[in-house]
C-alpha cells in the first residue's frame, strides 16, 4: 500500500462515503461529473452558442468569500502561528473538527484530487491530494492545478505529498472551519465549498503550507503575480507583483499595453501566486504553482481586461454572477447596459436595488485559455525575476510609485503596507489594514519570523531585484481615481525597468525616491499636469500621521520584529522630521 492509498483509507473510515473515486482529469470524467452537476442543480449551463462549455454556480449565500476568523493555523505553540492569524493546538482543533467530518460523507460520493502545484516535472513543484465530496471543487480544481493520472504519476510511490480533506459538511458558518497544520503538512476544510476555502491547492497549499516549507527550505511562497514585459530591443525581463485580494492583480497581469507598436509588450506567466527560489545565476527565479486563474468577475470589460474577457468566452465555470434570460453572464462593469430579465446571483429576478452579481463573483479558467499567456508558462525552470512590487489600495497617502532604498527598506515597505480591504473576505470593506506583503490572510506562521525569512533571502540571492510600492488607487478631494490605470500602469513599469538598468530619474523622498515629471514614458497620454503632481506628491504629514499606526503594528509581535525593521521605521521617522 503506498502512503497515498493509506491516507485514503484512513480518511474514508473517517469520513465513511457511500463511494471513493480516485480521480483522473481526463474529459470524460470531467464530462460525467458536469452532467450529473446540471441534473443536481450544482451547475447552470450558460448559452452554448456565446459560451461553449460554460456553467454557472450559485453558492450558497452565506458562502461567498474567504472567512479569515474561521481560518486557523494548528501549530503546537502559538507563538509560532503569531498574533496575525487565529490559533488552535492540533489537539484542541482535531477535537473540534472531528465531530464535523465523522460521517460527513454518508450517502455521498469521496472525490480523490491528486495534484501538481507548478509545471510537471519541475524541481520548483510539489504534489497534494485533495480529498473532497464537492464535484464543484473537482472540476475546479481540474482548471486551477495539474490534476489526475499526471499527479499521480509525479508522485509515484513517493510519501511526499501534501494531504487535505475537504467536506462541504452542512456549508454553515457555525460548523466551518479550516484548518492548517504546518508541522504535519496537512490541511483540513469543512463547511465551505467557497474557492480560498475549498480548492486546497490555492490559498491553503500553495501560500499558507508552501510559506512554511519555504521558511525551512530558503525559497519564497508569496502572494504574487508574475509578468512578462518586453522591450523595444526585443529584452524580455520579469516582474511579480503583491496586492491583497481584489486589488487588481489579474488586471495587472494581463495588462494591454499601450505602447505595443513602439516594441513594448506584456504576457501573463501568473495572476495570484508566485513560488520563488535562488537561481544559480545569483537571481531570484520564479515560477506559478497554478494551472488556471480564479478571478473577480465585476469590473472586468473589454476596457478594463480584454484579455481575461477573450479568456472567458468559453470553457469557463462563473460563480455567483448574474445571467439573463438567454443564458449570458452579467456583472456590474461588464457593459453600461444591463440586460432586461435578469436573474441574480442568488438565482432571483433581479430587482435593481441589490448588485446583481456577487462583489465576490468569480470565473475559473485554464490559463491555456489566455491570449496573453506566457511561452514561459509552463517553464519547468520559472523566470528571472528583475523587480519585485507590492501595493495596496490608499485612496489617500501612498503615491503612484516609489522605490525603495535597498532589500531592507524594501522589506519594511511591504511588512507595513496598508490597504483598504474588499470584498474578497467576509467582513467590512474599505477599511485600512496592515496587510504585510499581501500575505495577511495566508502567511502559515508568525509573521515577524516571516519578515526574517524576507530579510535572509535578501542575503541567499546575489543580486536581489529592486522592491517598489506602487499605489493605483489614490483619489483626488471628488473622491475620483487620479491615475487611469489599467494598460496605462505599464508607464511606472518602464520606469521601474530603468531604475533597474540604473537610468531614470527620481526625487528622494522620506519614503523612497518618486519619479521626476519628465522621466515617466507618457506617450500618448493625455494626463493634466496638476493630476501628475497630485499622484505623485508624497506628503510628510500625512506620513507622520501614519507612523504611529506601524509602531502599533509591530509591538503586537512582543520584540519579535527583526531589528532591522525597526530601524528602518526609526530611520523613516527621523526622515519625516
Ligand atoms: O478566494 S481566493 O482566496 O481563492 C481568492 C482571493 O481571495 O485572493
Ligand atoms: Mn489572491
Amino acid at each position: 500500500m503506498t502512503e497515498a492509498e493509506r491516507f485514503v483509507d484512513e480518511t474514508a473510515k473517517w469520513l465513511m462515503p457511500d463511494r471513493i473515486h480516485w480521480c483522473d482529469g481526463s474529459e470524460e470524467e470531467d464530462a460525467r461529473l458536469k452532467a450529473q452537476m446540471l441534473g443536481d442543480g450544482t451547475l447552470i449551463k450558460l448559452n452554448e452558442k456565446e459560451l461553449p462549455n460554460s456553467y454557472l454556480h450559485r453558492s450558497d449565500p452565506s458562502d461567498v468569500a474567504r472567512t479569515e476568523h474561521l481560518t486557523f493555523i494548528c501549530s503546537e505553540k502559538k507563538e509560532d502561528a503569531g498574533p496575525t492569524n487565529n490559533w488552535l493546538s492540533p489537539k484542541d482543533a482535531k477535537a473540534k473538527a472531528d465531530p464535523l467530518f465523522r460521517g460527513a460523507m454518508k450517502g455521498r460520493t469521496m472525490y480523490v484530487v491528486p495534484y501538481v502545484m507548478g509545471p510537471l516535472g519541475s524541481p520548483f513543484s510539489k504534489v497534494g491530494i485533495e480529498i473532497t465530496d464537492s464535484a464543484y471543487v473537482v472540476a475546479n480544481m481540474r482548471i486551477m492545478t495539474r490534476m489526475g493520472k499526471a499527479a499521480l504519476d509525479q508522485l509515484g510511490s513517493s510519501d511526499d505529498f501534501v494531504p487535505g480533506v475537504h467536506s462541504i459538511g452542512d456549508l454553515s458558518p457555525e460548523r466551518r472551519a479550516i484548518m492548517h497544520f504546518p508541522e504535519t503538512k496537512t490541511i483540513w476544510s469543512v463547511g465551505s465549498g467557497y474557492g480560498g476555502n475549498a480548492l486546497l491547492g490555492k490559498k491553503c497549499f500553495a501560500l499558507r503550507i508552501a510559506s512554511t516549507m519555504a521558511r525551512d527550505q530558503g525559497w519564497m511562497a508569496e502572494h504574487m503575480l508574475i509578468l512578462e514585459l518586453t522591450v523595444p530591443s526585443g529584452e524580455v525581463h520579469y516582474i511579480t507583483a503583491a496586492f491583497p485580494s481584489a486589488c487588481g492583480k489579474t488586471n495587472l497581469a494581463m495588462l494591454v499595453s499601450p505602447l505595443e507598436k513602439q516594441g513594448y509588450k506584456v504576457r501573463t506567466v501568473g495572476d495570484d501566486i508566485a513560488w520563488l527560489r535562488p537561481g544559480p545565476d545569483g537571481r531570484l527565479w520564479a515560477v506559478n504553482p497554478e494551472a488556471g486563474f480564479f478571478g473577480v468577475v465585476p469590473g472586468t470589460s473589454y476596457d478594463t481586461n480584454p484579455n481575461a474577457m477573450n479568456t472567458i468566452t468559453h470553457d469557463t465555470i462563473f460563480t455567483n454572477v448574474a445571467v439573463d434570460g438567454n443564458g449570458v453572464p452579467w456583472w456590474e462593469g461588464k457593459d453600461k447596459n444591463p440586460p432586461a430579465g435578469m436573474i441574480d446571483w442568488m438565482g432571483k429576478p433581479w430587482d435593481k436595488m441589490g448588485k446583481a452579481a456577487h462583489p465576490n463573483s468569480r470565473f475559473t479558467v485554464a490559463a491555456a485559455q489566455c491570449p496573453s499567456i506566457s511561452p514561459k508558462f509552463n517553464d519547468p525552470m520559472g523566470v528571472p525575476i528583475s523587480a519585485i512590487i507590492f501595493g495596496g489600495r490608499r485612496s489617500r497617502l501612498a503615491p503612484l510609485v516609489f522605490e525603495t532604498r535597498d532589500w531592507a527598506h524594501g522589506v519594511f515597505a511591504a511588512a507595513t503596507m496598508g490597504s483598504e480591504t474588499t470584498a474578497a473576505a467576509t467582513g467590512a470593506v474599505g477599511v485600512v489594514r496592515r496587510d504585510p506583503m499581501a500575505m495577511l490572510p495566508f502567511c502559515g506562521y508568525n509573521m515577524a519570523d516571516y519578515f526574517g525569512h524576507w530579510l535572509k533571502m535578501g542575503t541567499l540571492v546575489k543580486s536581489p531585484p529592486k522592491i517598489f510600492h506602487v499605489n493605483w488607487f489614490r483619489q483626488n478631494d471628488a473622491g475620483k481615481f487620479i491615475w487611469p490605470g489599467f494598460g496605462e500602469n505599464l508607464r511606472p513599469l518602464l520606469w521601474m525597468l530603468d531604475r533597474v538598468a540604473g537610468k531614470g530619474d527620481a526625487v528622494e523622498t522620506a519614503i523612497g525616491a518618486v519619479p521626476t515629471k519628465g522621466s515617466l514614458n507618457l506617450d500618448g497620454l493625455d494626463m493634466p499636469a496638476a493630476d501628475l503632481d497630485a499622484v505623485l506628491s508624497v506628503d510628510n504629514a500625512d506620513w507622520k500621521a501614519e507612523t504611529p499606526g506601524i509602531r502599533e503594528f509591530f509591538a503586537k509581535f512582543d520584540g519579535k520584529v527583526p531589528k532591522p525593521l525597526v530601524a528602518e521605521l526609526d530611520n523613516l521617522e527621523k526622515r519625516l522630521g
